[in-house]
């Protein structure tokens, strides 16, 4: 009897569970492209034009291995509200009384998903995404009884348990983490590798022209060079480990203007579609190690991205939903201001991320962290709203890493269960890590008044603001304690200050 295997647009993996057991000449194979997943959030349209092109040429990839595929494209999906009612279609018209079908990435879809199990008259078998070193359960395991979930343990124990940079049951260099040593600025005559790019085929150029007709949404669209399939994505992990992780680990927190790729991997969309396998990556980056071609500072960095805080994120979000959707520890309540959207600001950092954002539906951690984060957080916009802008603006983004990134990372709305303080950061981070300032029309060095660097006053405006929540926080006991030492009328101006400004920002 035949099997109906859905594949979601980021399962596009030979080695998916759904895939495993399954039989070319009986089953059939189904991905459709749905105007619902398109517009639950209005997804920037490079994000678009990747998840969709990547499908269409994971299709082709099957049928060549003689699947057989039933493709939906959106133009002939216009009807269809869900997963669900498509399979049900299917089911009902084909014969098969079976349906395989690899958990989902988000919560929203693994409660469809369960609930028609629940309900349907069909056999709906729900299977594990295994294309993790880690599983939800193995989280959940690790977190009981801790009241913080610092990532730095759970990724020891991932090390140890899968080998990873270890020697005789210790970490290569006596160190877990060589953190201390990747926080360089770059210097301004270093020219990083430009990213590794592929011209548009004809599936991608089909999928460009279907989606600049369909969707206005935020996000250019010309200049689309990612990768689109297996090869492609192989090619983007081999170029990374060659020509930028020798310097991954000294400019991790470098940020340049024109320029958010520098010695990053570029490595999430497809890790989060599954063109890779973090396995893989992780892989080629201790070999390159061992090669003597890559130093320990970054190969020790980029390890700890995929291996501790991929996993880490993963576990959280399941351990946490549907719950860390809600919280909202410092009680937020400001809307998104326009300027996120690329409307026009005097504070130079911001814009240009946001520019970055807007081109490439990419900008790099630091970027997300330190300057859109960091700012949503000092002026206090509202969860809900943040999460849905970083869920939509980054090709790479999924709930699953994204919620957590957001609010536990970003903006300390689970109350410090992921990060032991908030992340916020004054104008001397930013001026320090990047060349931003010089630009702008703030001075970065003055603290109060018109002229003065938005982020000099909001940072102390936010720490006075959420006193009663954060003073007994021991790490912020400095900044406090800095706070407490600032004169009367100082403390009156950097009020004032940042009341005219959040009253501008409306
Ligand atoms: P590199 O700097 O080269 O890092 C290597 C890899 O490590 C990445 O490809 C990614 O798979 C992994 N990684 C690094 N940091 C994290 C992290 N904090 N959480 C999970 N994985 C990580 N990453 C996403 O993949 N999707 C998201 O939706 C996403 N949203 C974010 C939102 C905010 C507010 C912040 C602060 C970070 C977010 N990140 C997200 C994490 C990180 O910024 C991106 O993974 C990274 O910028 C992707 O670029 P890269 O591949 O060049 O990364
Ligand atoms: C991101 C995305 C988009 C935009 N569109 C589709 C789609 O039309 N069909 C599909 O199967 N998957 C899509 N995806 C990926 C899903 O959103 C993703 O599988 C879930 O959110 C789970 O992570
Ligand atoms: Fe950003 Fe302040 Fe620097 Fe301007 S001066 S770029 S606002 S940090």
């Amino acid at each position: 009897e035949p099997v109906l295997r859905l594949i979601l647009g980021d399962q596009l993996s030979l080695n998916l569970a759904t895939l495993r057991d399954a039989d070319p000449d009986r089953d059939l194979i189904l991905m459709c492209e749905l105007h619902t997943e398109a517009t639950y959030v209005a997804h920037h349209r490079k994000k678009l034009v990747l998840v969709f092109s990547a499908m269409r040429h994971f299709a082709r990839a099957l049928k060549s291995k003689g699947f057989r595929v039933r493709y939906r494209k959106l133009d002939d999906t216009d009807s269809v509200t869900c997963f669900v009612e498509e399979m049900e279609q299917i089911l009902e018209a084909s014969g098969c009384r079976r349906c395989v079908i690899t958990q989902p990435g988000e919560f929203r879809l693994l409660q469809q998903f369960t609930q028609w199990q629940q309900e349907c008259a069909y056999q709906v078998e729900l299977r594990e995404d295994d294309r993790f070193l880690s599983t939800p359960a193995a989280f959940e395991q690790w977190a009981k009884g801790r009241k913080q979930l610092r990532m730095e343990y759970f990724y020891r124990l991932l090390r140890r348990e899968h080998n990873v940079l270890m020697q005789n049951g210790k970490p290569i260099g006596e160190q877990w983490n060589f953190d201390s040593s990747n926080r360089k600025a770059l210097p301004a005559d270093r020219i990083p590798p430009s990213p590794t790019r592929f011209e548009p085929d004809d599936i991608t150029r089909d999928v460009i022209q279907m989606v600049s007709q369909r969707y206005d949404h935020f996000g250019d669209l010309d200049d689309f060079h990612y990768a689109v399939t297996r090869e492609q994505a192989l090619q983007v992990l081999s170029e990374f480990i060659r020509d930028r992780l020798p310097n991954f680990g000294d400019y991790q927190d470098a940020m340049r203007q024109g320029d958010p790729w520098l010695y990053h991997s570029h490595l999430s969309f497809y890790l989060n579609l599954g063109l890779l396998d973090p396995a893989e990556t992780l892989a080629a980056a201790e070999k390159a190690f061992h090669d003597g071609q890559a130093p320990l500072n970054a190969v020790e960095g980029f390890i700890r991205q995929i291996l501790g805080w991929r996993e880490y994120v993963r576990g959280l979000y399941w351990l946490q939903m549907p719950d860390y959707a809600e919280s909202n520890f410092l009680d937020a309540q400001r809307p998104l201001p326009a300027l996120y959207w690329g409307a026009e600001t005097a504070l130079n950092c911001l814009s240009q991320c946001v520019d970055d954002t807007r081109r490439h539906a990419y900008a790099h951690h630091i970027q997300r962290l330190m300057v859109l984060g960091n700012f949503a957080l000092l002026t206090g916009i509202e969860p809900k709203a943040v999460n849905e802008w970083y869920l939509l603006v980054y090709a790479d983004a999924y709930e699953w890493v994204e919620m957590p990134n957001v609010q536990g990372m970003v903006l300390f709305a689970d109350g410090g269960l992921m990060a032991s303080k908030p992340y916020i950061a004054s104008g001397a981070y930013i001026h320090r890590m990047s060349d931003y300032c010089t630009r702008c029309r703030f001075d970065v060095k003055q603290k109060t008044g018109p002229r003065a660097c938005p982020f000099n006053y909001l940072y102390w405006d936010f720490l006075d603001r959420h006193r009663d929540k954060l003073a007994s926080n021991p790490r912020l006991g400095l900044a406090y304690r800095n706070l407490d030492r600032m004169s009367a009328e100082a403390l009156e101006a950097t009020r004032e200050s940042a009341r005219i400004f959040l009253q501008e920002l409306e």
